[in-house]
């Protein structure tokens, strides 16, 4: 039976490296002659990833659930090409995912269950690698940009959900959630990464999961 690509999701806070992080991983699947494509969350190039932008950039006002729930569309209208990758043997690596949907949203006050709702059901990743960093040490990078969310306590409070997330992933049986500490140097990083995604890129047997349905119970 021939083997499926795997789907990478790499989650983390702001300026934990989660971009570096995916292109570096990138090149080396690149290197070792593994197919891959990079896909990154938002996606601010179709019309309801332009719609993100726009709110990000304080540019345009939202209710909370409204943004939630077009971030979570975003993820929807890329599902069925990330199936199609993952069916033709291509590693799908993406930079944040759902996670960072419930993370984001609950940390501002909505409720944990309806934040997860829209995204039950959507391809589900076989790893999830967490770059963990503490925000003092992510502010240090050149401290927080102009866009929403990018304040230190905010970042407190969406790092204590991630938290909560990882461990029922972890519980569940649903693919795998590995931490990794984000504080260390680039290349050192980049190294604990690969040797997670290693094995995985060399081709998946099992089917797809889809996140929160195919849930094994601990
Ligand atoms: N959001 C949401 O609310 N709901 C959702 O469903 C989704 C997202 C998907 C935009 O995301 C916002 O959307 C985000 C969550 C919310 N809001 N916040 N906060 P985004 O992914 O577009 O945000 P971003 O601006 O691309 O990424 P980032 O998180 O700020 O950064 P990063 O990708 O993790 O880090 P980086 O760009 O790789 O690195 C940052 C800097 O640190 C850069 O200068 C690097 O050179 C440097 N760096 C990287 N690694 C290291 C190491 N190891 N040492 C030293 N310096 C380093
Ligand atoms: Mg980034």
């Amino acid at each position: 039976m021939s083997k499926r690509g795997a789907f990478i999701v790499i989650e983390g806070l702001d300026r934990s490296g989660k971009s570096t992080q995916t292109a570096l991983l990138l090149s080396r699947l690149e290197s070792a002659r593994i197919p891959a494509k990079l896909l990154k969350f938002p996606d601010r190039t179709t019309a309801i990833g332009k719609m993100i932008d726009s709110y990000l950039k304080s540019q345009s006002d939202l209710d909370d659930h409204a943004i939630h729930l077009l971030f979570s569309a975003n993820r929807w209208e890329l599902a069925s090409s990330i199936e199609h990758l993952l069916a033709a043997g291509t590693t799908v690596v993406c930079d944040r995912y759902a996670f960072s949907g419930i993370a984001f949203s609950a940390s501002k006050g909505l409720p944990y269950e309806w934040c997860r709702a829209p995204d039950v059901s959507l391809p589900a990743p076989d790893l999830a690698v967490f770059l963990d960093i503490t925000p003092e040490a992510a502010k240090a990078r050149g401290g927080y940009g102009e866009e929403r969310y990018e304040k230190e306590e905010m970042q407190r409070r969406v790092r204590e959900v991630f938290r909560r997330i990882g461990e029922e992933i972890k519980g569940s049986g649903l693919g795998a959630w590995v931490w990794v500490d984000a504080g260390r140097e680039k290349g050192v990083v980049a190294e604990e990464v690969w040797g997670h995604v290693e094995l995985l890129a060399r081709g998946v047997e099992g089917p797809l999961c889809r996140l929160w349905t195919d849930e094994i119970p601990a």
